[in-house]
């Protein structure tokens, strides 16, 4: 749990406006890389749009659905005047035409792969799963590119509490081949709040 000067940082900068800004479909729309920028990743119906909606405190800010593969773009939020949030493409959703599909993943490893500004990755592992072969995929691929990452276990209300303690140690072993792993996981639930003072505090305190 961060300290309090940092929990108010937090509150106070999600409190605060947070905007969208725009839909990206390709590396050449990306925003001037002039904020801190962090983003969110993570198997489709993971939970992605949803943890932004929460941490934001506004319903349907980004959009969430029941229909894997709803967010399509790259969407960028500004918070403040310091830092983009944004908002990716679920990878691993097979339901899609093959060429939408194929389109979306090659600009979402662009972007992984080739963002300066992108402070941190934050991937997205439903805490019902654990951390499986596609997401192994994009972890290697941000161990590559030097990009730091941090998992956040989502839907944390979906299980007992008394099973977080298995899934937290499946996941700290797969993290040990990770390079560019941060060390510390934070436990979430978007419809619950569980995480989420957490979560602003991380962001926040990204100067
Ligand atoms: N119980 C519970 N359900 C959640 C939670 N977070 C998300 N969901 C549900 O999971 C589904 C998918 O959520 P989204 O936020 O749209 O997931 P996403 O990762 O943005 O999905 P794509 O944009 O398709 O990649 C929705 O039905 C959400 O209501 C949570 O913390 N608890
Ligand atoms: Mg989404």
């Amino acid at each position: 749990m961060p300290d309090e000067a940092s929990r108010e940082k937090g509150r106070l900068m999600f409190a605060g406006p947070i905007d969208f800004l725009k839909g990206v479909v390709a590396m050449s729309g990306l925003p001037p890389a002039d904020r801190v920028e962090v983003c969110f990743a993570g198997r489709s119906n993971v939970g992605k749009s949803s943890l932004i909606n929460a941490l934001t405190g506004r319903k349907a800010l980004a959009r969430a659905s029941n229909t894997p593969g709803r967010t399509q773009e790259i969407n960028y939020f500004t918070a403040g005047d310091t830092h983009y949030l944004v908002d990716l493409p679920g990878y691993g959703y097979a339901e899609a035409p093959v060429a939408v599909v194929a389109k979306w993943q090659a600009l979402l490893k662009s972007y992984l792969g080739g963002r300066q500004t992108l402070r941190r990755a934050f991937v997205l592992i439903d805490m019902r799963h654990g951390i499986k072969k596609v997401d192994e995929e994009i972890l290697t691929l941000l161990d590559r590119s030097a990009v730091t990452f941090q998992v956040v276990l989502t839907k944390a209300d979906k299980i007992k509490t008394s099973e977080h303690e298995k899934v937290l140690t499946q996941v700290r072993a797969a993290l040990q081949k990770h390079p560019a792993a941060y060390p510390e996981i934070v436990v979430t639930s978007s419809e619950k709040g569980d995480g989420i003072e957490t979560l602003r505090a991380i962001i926040a305190t990204m100067a």
